[in-house]
């Protein structure tokens, strides 16, 4: 592993359940390329984190946290911040365990985080904007145009590229700070409140693309979205975010008219 980067601000997060064992080439596709990785293994019940965690015996650089019963991916990946904050990371690069997300993009999506604060002394957020493959299925490509005109909607066109993709660079703090204070965003509707929220605080996203695979089920390829009640949830989540929108409103007028300002000569 000669050309992974070694890191003590930023760390890979990878939350964990059932993927059965495409995990396994997952987290070593970004060990190749990061120190260190944590998987937060969610309450599986598919034999893996026993495995992964023969791996972590192996190697100093892989951390296996196991939850015992399942709380969902939003609480997965809390549970693997809250720990990397007491540790001194200020940064966490979020991936799915099921081979989906390209773990050769970690260095970039890391470069882009580390020249954090911008030029106005804002904190950043690193998005992947998907580049679905011919085998996406349409339905969700369809279905994430509607989540993404509620999050534009809900910030102002502060500039989300895409809403629920989970390939991303956190800042650790702000995001900690936004789930302590919500009871909510702990299952899929993790990824599209957190950026809508993140924005909010005036966390500024920076979006890169990055492809996403979709594995037939011969090739690994493992799904728990469950059309009727995660697509029920996405929706009683825009719900509550529309309110929070509507208290926010002035505010986010105001500051969608500074950055107009700035942007105009
Ligand atoms: N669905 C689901 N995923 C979880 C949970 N906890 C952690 N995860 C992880 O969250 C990621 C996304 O889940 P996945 O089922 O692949 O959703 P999809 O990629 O949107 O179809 C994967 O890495 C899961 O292993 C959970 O309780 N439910
Ligand atoms: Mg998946």
């Amino acid at each position: 592993m000669s050309d992974t980067k070694v890191s003590a601000s930023h760390l890979v997060l990878i939350p964990s359940y059932n993927p059965g064992p495409q995990v396994y080439e997952t987290v070593n596709a970004a060990r190749a390329q990061w120190a260190p990785v944590w998987v937060v293994v969610d309450g599986s019940t598919d034999g893996t984190a026993a495995n992964l965690q023969d791996m972590a015996a192996n190697d100093p650089q892989l951390k296996v946290l196991v939850l015992p019963a399942n709380g969902g991916k939003g609480a997965a990946v809390l549970h693997g911040l809250n720990l990397a904050a007491q540790q001194g990371f200020t940064h966490a690069l979020t991936m799915d365990s099921d081979g989906q997300h390209p773990a050769d993009l970690i260095p970039a999506f890391m470069a882009a985080s580390q020249q954090t604060p911008d030029a106005m002394g804002r904190e950043v957020m690193v998005l992947g904007k998907p580049v679905f493959d011919a085998d996406a299925p349409a339905l969700r490509v369809q279905g994430r145009k509607i989540s993404n005109g509620w999050a534009n909607l809900e910030t102002l066109w502060a500039g989300i590229g895409d809403s629920l993709y989970g390939f991303r660079v956190y800042p650790i703090e702000p995001l900690r700070r936004v789930m302590r204070g919500q009871r909510w965003m702990r299952r899929f509707d993790f990824d599209p409140e957190a950026v809508v929220r993140l924005c909010w605080r005036g966390v500024r996203p920076i979006n890169l693309p990055a492809p996403v695979k979709y594995l037939r089920a011969d090739e690994g390829g493992v799904s728990h979205f469950n059309y009727l009640r995660d697509n029920t949830l996405l929706t009683w989540m825009h719900l509550r975010l529309m309110l929070g929108f509507l208290l926010r409103l002035p505010l986010l007028l105001v500051r969608r008219l500074n950055t107009h300002r700035s942007n105009t000569p």
